[in-house]
């Protein structure tokens, strides 16, 4: 056995036929078998699934007792499959199986994992509406900044995805997230992931469940995968290291102004610009270490040209709203500049991961 399909499944007896015939179909040159993992869906999925496997018998069913999440679904048929490469995808024909084969060519050359990416070249997204695309891309740029190792791949999120068996062997996948390809991203060990693009499928029957509780368990998800993984010390350094670059800087404005006598406000721009490299050295040394590719002389001049831009982006960033808060909602100065400095922290550290230190 080559590959194993993880189709999990809940109300999904009208379209798991058509999806199991097109697999079928395009993958007949394939040893595989499909693991449809059911939680006891009403409209008898599983009863289904079972009268396929006699069609084509090369078809297992899992059944769940209950509806206990689609993270744990894929987990159970995890470990129930044999195959040394795994793929995962939906029942209900949003992930068209006609990329699959493009998919298995790229693990066969090479690639860890592959993900079938809405977002690269060819991919893209059919029958969403605007307010969905809106909240699929601001999930993909929260993935992308929490959990840096996710930033490899365009689709983070893509719940239709490919893996060498090895690349989880050993981690423990939360059943709790629902976005399994995240947690082997984050968790998984691999040197090369790869996307394939394709065309989110309009939903033909049922109704989409996304609502306020989808996204509040998301941001749980990412919370705990950021415990896991460590990024809330990454966070923690970038906070500290921002405050040895406040003393840096005071440092530097009294000793200009008060030894050399220089025009304060030179000394605070001189302060300033000596702080925002010793804080890119620190970063780059501390903070960031694992993640820059490349650390010839070259590239590290050209990400702390980046971080100096992203920096003072991130100081404008914050008198604007300081300005904001306190001329047009009458916040008081000092607390609007908390929040203007908040603010500018947020940028640094997004810019830093999304841009200066992009693995
Ligand atoms: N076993 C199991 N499968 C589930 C569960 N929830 C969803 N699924 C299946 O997981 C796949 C993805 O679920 P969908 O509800 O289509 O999620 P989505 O594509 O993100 O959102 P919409 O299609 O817009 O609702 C489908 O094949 C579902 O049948 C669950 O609790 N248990
Ligand atoms: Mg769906």
């Amino acid at each position: 056995m080559q590959l194993a399909v993880l189709v999990p499944t809940y109300m999904e007896a009208k379209t798991l036929p058509k999806l199991i015939e097109r697999l079928e179909e395009v993958l007949r040159d394939v040893d595989f078998e499909v693991i449809v993992i059911d939680d006891n869906s009403p409209d008898g999925t599983a009863d289904i699934a079972e009268a396929l496997f006699g069609k084509f018998g090369n078809i297992r069913v899992i059944r769940r007792p209950g509806k206990l999440g689609l993270g744990s679904a894929v987990v159970d048929g995890l470990v129930a499959a044999r195959a040394k490469l795994i793929a995962v995808m939906d029942a209900d024909l949003q992930h068209p199986p006609e990329v699959l084969p493009k998919v298995l060519e790229k693990l066969r050359s090479g690639c860890d994992v592959v993900v079938a990416s809405r977002y690269v070249k060819g991919g893209g997204v059919e029958g969403l509406s605007l307010w969905r695309r809106i909240l699929s891309r601001g999930a993909t740029v929260l993935a992308h900044i929490s959990l840096p190792r996710a930033g490899c791949v365009a689709d983070p999120l893509s719940g239709y995805f490919a893996f060498k068996r090895d690349v989880v062997h050993g981690t423990k996948l939360n059943p709790v997230g629902y976005k399994v390809l995240l947690e082997v991203l984050a968790k998984g060990r691999y040197t090369k992931v790869c996307e394939v693009p394709y065309k989110f499928q309009r939903r033909a029957e049922g109704r989409s469940k996304l609502g306020t509780l989808e996204v509040l368990r998301y941001l749980k998800h990412l919370h705990t995968l950021m415990r896991e993984t460590r990024e809330y010390r990454r966070l923690l350094n970038f906070v500290l290291v921002g405050l040895v670059g406040i003393f840096v800087n005071e440092s530097i404005l009294w000793f200009l102004t008060e030894f050399l006598s220089l025009y304060y406000v030179l000394s605070a721009a001189i302060g300033s610009e000596v702080s925002i490299l010793s804080n890119f050295a620190l970063n780059e040394v501390f903070t960031f270490r694992d993640l820059k590719a490349d650390s010839s002389l070259k590239s590290v001049l050209s990400r702390a040209l980046e971080y100096n831009w992203t920096r003072i982006i991130g100081i404008f960033l914050g008198l604007i709203t300081l300005y904001v808060l306190t001329t047009f909602l009458g916040l008081y100065y000092l607390l609007a500049n908390l929040v203007g400095i908040a603010v500018g922290l947020a940028w640094g550290y997004a810019t830093s991961i999304a841009i200066v230190w992009r693995s």
